[in-house]
């Protein structure tokens, strides 16, 4: 019998690969090539599944220049990068990585916050610079984490584990908003009280944004949302690139409009605004929210899990379009 052919877009731990080769044809991209998308779908020719991450556009043109694909196994939560709709109406089953990256990424939300409130990156460059020579009074003065409000914009679990993170571990107020709130037990949980989008600006000393990307979510932070903050107030976004206008948001940071901000992610990344660039009150990182190494393990082998679990059995662990399960592609 022969066996589905599966490519791996990029580079990922060879162990992810060795897994997938003990039941498939393996094409991978070791080397991390970048592939543009004519190489990208020639590539995925005779292909039944691909392992992609959150850089790989998948959509209905792609998709009809490769028929033979069934799967595509995102190893990453968020799948804005996937046309889940143009995939279910060609029968192709679309799948996250959820729930194994939230407690990490979390972390990572909280760290942002705290580098970018205590002014961690900016005090570190200050030194490296050489320019420390004398002690000061108001040297990077901050704002404080305990005690204060911390205003969560997308409550799913990530945003929880964060609410718990600040209510729990710091004795933040925490208050949120989401599209919908949550049950009064998760709440509870969280010691999280929902406000509207503008109370919640208009009063958090910290605003951290975990929504996913979607065109109703682009720009949840303009230049509008920002005015409504308060000077002192600090912003971290570990969401998506295009939640926040990020010229708008530069500009606010340059004028001290808000004191400072925290970005994982960046509109059109890996490029990143040339204005956030040479402003001091901003923390910037490449997209690392879920870097470590047992959790980007864990989110290869649930990518590995789902082509397994479909292209032999017909099965999914987290699908993204179940209904694909009773109607695959021929
Ligand atoms: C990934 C992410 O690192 O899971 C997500 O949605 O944004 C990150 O954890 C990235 O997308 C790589 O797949």
């Amino acid at each position: 019998m022969t066996r589905p052919k599966v490519l791996v877009a990029r580079a990922i731990f060879p162990e992810t690969i060795a897994r997938l080769a003990q039941h498939f044809d393996v094409e991978a991209n070791q080397a991390d090539e970048a592939w543009g998308k004519e190489q990208f779908v020639a590539r995925l020719q005779g292909k039944a599944g691909v392992f992609t991450t959150g850089s790989e556009r998948v959509d209905g043109e792609l998709l009809d220049a490769c028929p033979q694909l069934k799967i595509c196994a995102n190893m990453a939560v968020g799948y804005n990068n996937f046309d889940v709709d143009a995939m279910t109406a060609r029968g192709v089953l679309a799948t996250n990585a959820p729930d194994v990256l939230t407690e990490t990424t979390a972390d990572f939300g909280f760290a942002l916050l705290m580098a970018t409130a205590r002014r961690i990156a900016e005090s570190e460059h200050y030194l490296r610079r050489g320019e420390w020579t004398r002690w000061r009074f108001d040297m990077f003065a901050g704002s404080d984490i305990h005690g204060s409000t911390l205003g969560i914009i997308g409550m799913g679990r990530i945003g929880q584990g964060i609410a718990r993170r600040g209510a729990l571990g710091f004795g933040m107020k925490v208050i949120y908003h989401n599209r919908s709130r949550l049950d009064a037990a998760t709440e509870a949980q969280c010691q999280a009280i929902y406000v509207g989008k503008e109370e919640l600006l208009r009063t958090a000393d910290h605003v951290v944004l975990v929504v996913p990307y979607s065109p109703a979510s682009h720009h949840t932070i303009g230049a509008a949302e920002l005015a409504l903050m308060k000077p002192s107030a600090t912003l971290v976004n570990i969401a998506r690139g295009g939640i926040v206008d990020d010229a708008a948001l530069a500009a606010a940071l340059r004028d001290k409009r808000i004191a400072a901000a925290g970005l994982d992610v960046f509109e059109g990344e890996p490029k990143v605004h040339p204005d956030l660039l040479t402003v001091p009150n901003v923390v910037l990182t490449p997209h690392i929210a879920s870097a470590t190494v047992p959790t980007r393990r864990a989110m290869a082998d649930l990518a590995v899990d789902n082509l397994i679990a479909y292209l032999t059995r017909g099965e999914a662990k987290t699908p993204l379009n179940p209904a694909v399960l009773s109607a695959p592609r021929k």
